[in-house]
């Protein structure tokens, strides 16, 4: 399928596009959860992958009151620091608050503007819905607004920029994301079946902070041993691509940094994975 079309993955049937993972489990029909060290997104292998501009929804739960679940856009040029969006994660803080992030390469550096979401309740299905346009990126739960960035927006790949990719992670044995849905519609597209979003609401008491001012360095991770009980089977509409196995860049971004004990090597992961599927036929750690 083009970038360009409308998307719409139930889980029903498979993953869709979201065909790079790790640790999925897809044993309940119609959703996917990432729980332990688990990671599921479309194949991120140059700048016209994923999807540009246009309203993005990802109906999930986020279990948990640590940094660990996330629903990331992942630059399209598997390229770190880059342009990263996250449209959903939890705060290092304790406070189990729920926030969204821009990120942008500031020569060679990261640099993000983080936004808290007040009243959003962890534990249970929210709409996540971002919708990117030229100059402006909007955030919303539950069709609410919560974040609006008109600073450092990126252009997509038709409009002489880079799109991204959608992906689920999760790098906490205590925390993990199920999603039972995910549409994209193009800018001034059609959208895919879907009933009507909810209108769009105002919302006060957006908390803004930079990222000169805040320190995540929580996001260190327990040095705890993945779990290896996940062994796939193939799937009707999951089509892996012998490709390097889980493919985002490791160095630089902390949420894929080992823990103190170096445990999380996600390259050896990703070797690993794709030694046994090319030794067996199956995907598993
Ligand atoms: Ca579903």
């Amino acid at each position: 399928m083009a970038a360009t079309d409308a998307l719409h993955i139930s889980f029903d049937d498979g993953f869709g596009t979201i065909g790079n993972l790790w640790n999925v489990d897809a044993s309940v029909s119609g959703e996917v959860t990432l729980s332990g060290y688990s990671a599921m997104m479309e194949w991120a292998v140059g700048r016209e992958a994923g999807h540009g501009y246009g309203t993005y929804t990802i109906n999930a739960k986020a279990e948990g009151n640590e940094p660990g679940p996330a629903i990331i856009f992942w630059p399209g040029d598997n390229q770190w620091p880059g342009q990263e969006i996250d449209l959903l994660e939890i705060t290092p803080d304790g406070s189990g608050r729920q926030y969204g992030t821009l990120h942008w390469n500031e020569g060679g550096h990261d640099a993000y503007e983080a936004v808290v979401y007040d009243g959003v309740q962890g534990g249970v299905f929210h709409d996540y819905t971002m919708i990117w346009e030229a100059g402006r990126i909007t955030f919303q739960v539950d069709g609410v607004e919560k974040a609006v960035f008109t600073d450092n927006v990126p252009t997509d790949f038709a409009h002489g920029g880079m799109n991204n990719t959608i992906g689920f992670l999760n790098n906490n044995p205590d925390t993990s994301i199920t999603v039972r849905d995910v549409t994209y519609t193009p800018l001034g597209g059609a959208a895919p079946a879907q009933p009507a979003a909810p209108a769009v609401e105002p919302t006060p008491d957006i908390e803004v902070v930079t990222g000169e001012e805040q320190s995540w360095d929580d996001y260190a991770y327990e040095p705890t041993e993945p779990q290896d009980t996940w062994t796939p089977e193939p799937q009707a509409g999951w089509t892996p691509e012998p490709q390097a196995g889980w493919t985002p860049e490791p160095e630089g971004d902390p949420r894929f940094q080992p823990g103190p004990d170096g445990v999380i090597d996600w390259d050896a992961l990703a070797a690993k994975v794709m030694a046994n599927y090319e030794a067996t036929g199956s995907w598993f750690v």
